[in-house]
């Protein structure tokens, strides 16, 4: 049975948003989702941006003490969840323990080298509407390398398939969120043996089924089935990537 909270989600259907409500749904919690259409720039909108200062999703607001509580960003999002909403750290570590810092430490990993990185990646490869071949190699194969750094880690059996402490945790989650979008970027998973069945391990699980269709059903795999699809789904991106850059190159001239 879901526990009582009051939890207002503000996500789209992005690798960032989708860690957050494969978070909540793993938690077995209740929240509302607002969808922020991040196609007509809303996350840049003023009742947002009281929200998240950044502009970005997700964010969340949680009203269950009474006291709203706003948390942005999406490793301080899920270690809040965890921290509130997890005592018997069934996704998670208890607070100091050795495992606990070893799980921070993978979830600022990709916060600041998978989720940068690979989101370069499909800028320069779907996109910018220049082909710079430079800026693909760089950012795919710095896709790739830091994906070699997760085959390796969960090489072996001591690893027992998972980041940290050989159970599945909000670790392997955050860094599953991009992973499972490595196609959009351009970059192979199978080529990372180790990495290629914990990615299905992980795509298997209920929760995470439940989560990646929040705040709408997830249609990038189905889309680059056929090449119409693909470029549509592209094209789409395209005009809010370049239309939100355009207003932030005004605002700041
Ligand atoms: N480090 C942030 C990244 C958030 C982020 O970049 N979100 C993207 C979607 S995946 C976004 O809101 N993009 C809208 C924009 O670029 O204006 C986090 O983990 O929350």
């Amino acid at each position: 049975m879901a526990q009582e909270t009051k939890i207002d989600l503000y996500t789209a259907g992005t690798p960032n948003g989708q860690k957050i409500s494969c978070t909540l749904e793993e938690l077995g919690l209740k929240y509302n989702v607002h969808h922020v259409d991040i196609s007509k720039n809303q996350q840049k909108e003023e009742w947002f941006l009281k929200i998240n200062p950044n502009g970005r999703i997700p964010a969340i607001v949680d009203h269950t003490s009474g006291k709203p509580q706003r948390i942005f960003e999406g490793a301080a999002i899920q270690l809040y969840l965890c921290s509130k909403y997890d005592p018997k750290h069934n996704i998670s570590f208890p607070y100091d323990s050795a495992e606990y810092w070893e799980m921070v430490s993978w979830l600022t990993w990709m916060q600041s080298g998978i989720g940068p990185m690979q989101g370069q990646a499909n800028h320069f490869y779907r996109y910018a509407p220049t082909k710079i071949d430079y800026a693909i190699n760089r950012y795919q194969t710095e896709t790739k390398r830091l994906y070699g750094v997760l085959n390796d880690r969960l090489k072996g059996a001591e690893s027992g398939g998972w980041l940290v402490g050989r159970k599945y945790t909000i670790a392997d989650l955050c860094c599953f969120s991009w992973v499972n979008w490595a196609e959009w970027a351009g970059v192979e998973t199978k080529t990372f043996p180790e990495l290629q069945g914990w990615l299905e391990r992980i795509q298997g699980r209920e929760a995470v089924r439940r989560g990646v269709d929040v705040p709408e059903k997830f249609e990038m795999k189905e889309k680059m089935k056929t090449k119409e699809g693909e470029e549509e789904y592209a094209k789409h991106h395209s005009n809010w990537v370049m239309q939100g850059m355009k207003e932030d190159q005004e605002k700041h001239r």
